[in-house]
């Protein structure tokens, strides 16, 4: 049904019932994104564009995490453009759904979709990683649309469970999104969160693992095997879905199916490649925390072209 909405919707059809479901579910309509039903193009456009500010902000700074920012586009794109309810213009907005990036050196990704989304200027993106810049090295909540500081990780699946808890107490229908690192699920404080979860039954809580198979210097599996990763988060109760990373068509069907799941948390699996997009950086330990020269950037962005 997903896939269908994403291939076969014309514009003008999705325009019009975009406009239809503003009228009957205001008064979220004004400040979401998720009803924008962006076409499956359009996503692909918007990564693309997200893909070059993530190598350019890493270029200009000449340091950063390009390969765990690549891995993790379509994942925030199809958040950001389809699914969360949020409004840039009020980034503290009480009835948003809740982003939480725990690998928070992969913060380029995030950036680049909070500018596109308009949080900011875009042309703050030259700033990534100056002195006194809101733009630092690891998200940071003073960055407007962050939501958790981080750096240290495995924390943040803990702190998406206090916004979860909070949502309920509240009484508000806010959804809170995850995004955990596999390398990051070698931290025992994710276990103990992925415990608390089912506990506390949060189904407005989704867990998101970018599956990219590689941590700084060397494979996950070297470095901890954590297989069979999906049957260790069904284990601890949660619904669990396994999916291709990258694919606008699955993100979306599984994010769409963690919200009919009552009673528990939703974790996803998503397969990603590290380094996504870029052919010396896919797949290469190298690119985790290193930024391209201007020869490299420049073959990134003839690769990007689109
Ligand atoms: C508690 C903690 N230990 C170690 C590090 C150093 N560190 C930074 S990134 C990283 C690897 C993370 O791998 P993964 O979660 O798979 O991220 P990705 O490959 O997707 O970038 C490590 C170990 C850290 N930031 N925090």
């Amino acid at each position: 049904m997903v896939r269908q909405t994403l291939d076969h919707t014309t514009s003008s059809q999705t325009r019009e019932s975009s406009a239809h479901s503003a009228t009957a579910e205001a008064p979220y309509s004004k400040a979401t994104f998720s009803k924008e039903h962006l076409l499956l193009d359009e996503l692909k456009g918007i990564a693309l564009k997200v893909r070059r500010d993530i190598v350019e902000m890493t270029a200009q700074a000449e340091s950063g995490h390009p390969g765990g920012s690549l891995s993790a586009v379509e994942i925030l794109t199809t958040l950001y453009c389809r699914v969360m309810r949020h409004d840039p213009s009020n980034p503290h907005w009480q009835e948003r759904d809740r982003f939480i990036l725990s690998k928070a050196h992969a913060c380029p990704v995030l950036y680049a979709l909070l500018a596109h989304c308009g949080y900011f200027p875009r042309e703050e993106l030259r700033t990534f990683r100056k002195i006194n810049s809101r733009l630092q090295g690891h998200a940071h909540i003073k960055t407007p649309g962050v939501e958790m500081s981080g750096g240290s990780l495995g924390q943040g699946l803990s702190f998406g469970i206090g916004a979860a808890l909070a949502a309920r107490l509240d009484g508000r229908d806010s959804r809170v999104y995850v995004l955990l690192g596999d390398g990051e699920c070698d931290e025992g404080q994710i276990w103990e969160a992925a415990m608390a979860a089912p506990h506390y039954k949060l189904d407005n809580l989704v867990a998101i693992v970018d599956r990219n198979g590689l941590q700084n210097d060397r494979s996950t599996r070297e470095a901890m095997d954590t297989e069979p990763l999906a049957d260790k988060w069904r284990s601890f109760r949660w619904h669990t879905i396994e999916i291709e990373g990258h694919s606008f068509p699955a993100i979306l069907e599984a994010l769409e199916e963690a919200k009919t799941v009552k009673g528990k948390p939703t974790a996803i699996i998503a397969r990603t490649v590290k380094g996504k997009g870029v052919s010396f950086m896919e797949n290469n330990p190298e690119w985790h925390g290193k930024a391209p020269n201007k020869e490299q950037l420049e073959q990134a962005l003839r690769e990007l072209a689109g």
